[in-house]
């Protein structure tokens, strides 16, 4: 291992958090509820009945994870803004105290020299919009774009890159597909209405932003190589159809003004969508923030659905539907690679092959890149050595690197994430940062990933490292 090769000038290097899954203070300076207070209120909903009331208390911590993104030597820090602390109902004038509390953040990341890039939705709706039908409605669209103005009305001198959504896809498959998140529907095709509805709040948004800042607009989408499980017509076909949802779903209407071929569904015609709509849904943006995690493997349905062994638990129910849903694909283990503690393989190569499957499919309709979220979750505790995630993240800047060499466009990395924090359904069980949190003190412990990211980005800054 040893210095990465060099990136250019200018490439911002950052971490990456989200409101809900780190601040806690649900309840102060007049938030209102969201979607994941009523989701983690259900039983069962999350494991061990987590939730996040707490999380890593960065509402009241925040001046300390400032610090922390100093001392690594980081020049950006990727943050989601929640909804329910500026407009506690979604609608309405802005509550300052929550307009207050991320302006705070902003400055003193400035102070520090961190670039402040905001997310303004990372799934934590205000529940009073849930309750009048949520994504589903195409009003939640027009109240996004109300909420985007207030934020830029404050903040938009100084933030330099505003990301209007996170991860659209997961938000519609797990929240209304299939309920494993907030909301917590299981709608299965019947979701497509809150997949429209979010693309058209990230194009109203866009509009709203760019009459107040000067700074960069982004949407962030997950993004995922999609592998047919082997060369037959059959998987190939359903490969196609997986890879028509997960990456083309959120990336060409935006892109190319156009919905992807979702006929794999028997889906034909999208009758909520509008004229206009895709035309607002296809402003131009000056950036693609790209989450990679894994790649997918995807095979053809089985023609009979196997009985499943064990219990009923909630992802087998969930599994169960979707089997008895008819979907084009079948999900399927990717095998020989080492894999994190969520079961994800760690395929560094995929990132590579995934940057330049966008270059390709999208061109020059491609807005240059940011790596908006890539990181690992381990099985660690403070003293281990870590090892895992230091090889995820030196593995994945290499392959990163390699796709810039071969052209394609990326002018920033942010490490999912900075915390330990709330993994959704998940619980606290999934470690992702590179700073330890002890949950029941709040204390932060960087880990060796911390150390060793803060050495290589030392690299980057001070000398040449060697290139290859
Ligand atoms: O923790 C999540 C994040 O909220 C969205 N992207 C994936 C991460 C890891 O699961």
């Amino acid at each position: 291992m040893g210095a990465l090769p060099r990136f250019p000038e200018g490439f911002l290097w950052g971490t990456a958090t989200a409101a809900y899954q780190i601040e806690g203070a649900v309840k102060e300076d007049g938030r209102g509820a969201s979607i994941w207070d009523a989701f983690c209120a259900e039983p069962g909903r999350v494991k061990n009945g987590a939730t996040g009331e707490v999380a890593c208390d960065h509402y009241h911590r925040w001046p300390e994870d400032v610090a922390l993104m100093a001392d690594l030597g980081a020049g950006a820090y990727r943050f989601s803004v929640a909804w329910p602390r500026i407009q506690p109902e979604g609608r309405g004038p802005a509550d300052p105290r929550g307009l207050d509390f991320y302006e705070r953040l902003v400055d003193a990341l400035a102070e520090r020299g961190i670039a402040p890039v905001l997310t303004l939705y990372h799934w934590d709706l205000p529940q009073a919009l849930e309750d009048g039908g949520g994504w589903l409605d195409r009003d939640t669209a027009h109240r996004f774009a109300e909420y985007a103005g207030l934020v830029a009305g404050r903040l938009g001198d100084r933030v330099k890159v505003w990301i209007t959504l996170n991860e659209p896809f997961v938000h519609m498959t797990e929240g209304y597909g299939i309920g494993v998140h907030a909301p917590g529907r299981a709608l299965l095709l019947d979701a497509l209405p809150a997949a429209h509805h979010l693309l058209l709040g990230h194009g109203l948004a866009v509009a709203a932003l760019r009459e107040r800042t000067g700074g960069q607009i982004a949407l962030t989408n997950n993004h995922s190589p999609v592998w047919p499980a082997s060369g037959s017509a059959a998987d190939r076909a359903a490969a196609a159809a997986f890879d028509a949802l997960q990456n083309r779903l959120f990336a060409d209407p935006v892109l190319l003004g156009r919905y992807p071929d979702l006929s794999a569904y028997g889906v034909t015609e999208l009758p909520f969508v509008r004229d206009g709509d895709l035309a607002a849904i296809s402003a131009p943006l000056d950036r693609l923030g790209v989450n990679y995690y894994s790649p997918t493997r995807i095979a053809a349905p089985r023609a009979a659905a196997a009985p499943r062994p064990g219990g009923a638990s909630v992802l087998s129910e969930v599994e169960d539907r979707l089997e008895g849903a008819g979907l084009p694909f079948e999900d399927v283990p990717i095998e020989g690679y080492r894999t994190t503690a969520f079961g994800w393989p760690v395929v560094p190569g995929g990132l590579r092959e995934l940057l330049l499957r966008l270059r390709d499919d999208y061109g020059d309709a491609l807005p240059p890149i940011l790596i908006t979220e890539n990181g690992c979750s381990v099985r660690d505790e403070p003293g281990r050595p870590d090892r895992e995630r230091i090889d995820f993240l030196d593995g994945h800047l290499r392959a990163l690197h390699q796709a810039m060499e071969e052209g394609v466009d990326v002018r920033g990395y942010f490490v999912w994430s900075l915390l330990d924090n709330f993994e959704w359904a998940e619980g606290y069980e999934q470690r992702f940062g590179l700073v330890h949190v002890d949950f029941a003190t709040l204390e932060r412990t960087p880990k060796a990933s911390f150390h060793w990211l803060r050495e290589r980005l030392a690299e980057q800054r001070v000398s040449p490292a060697p290139s290859g």
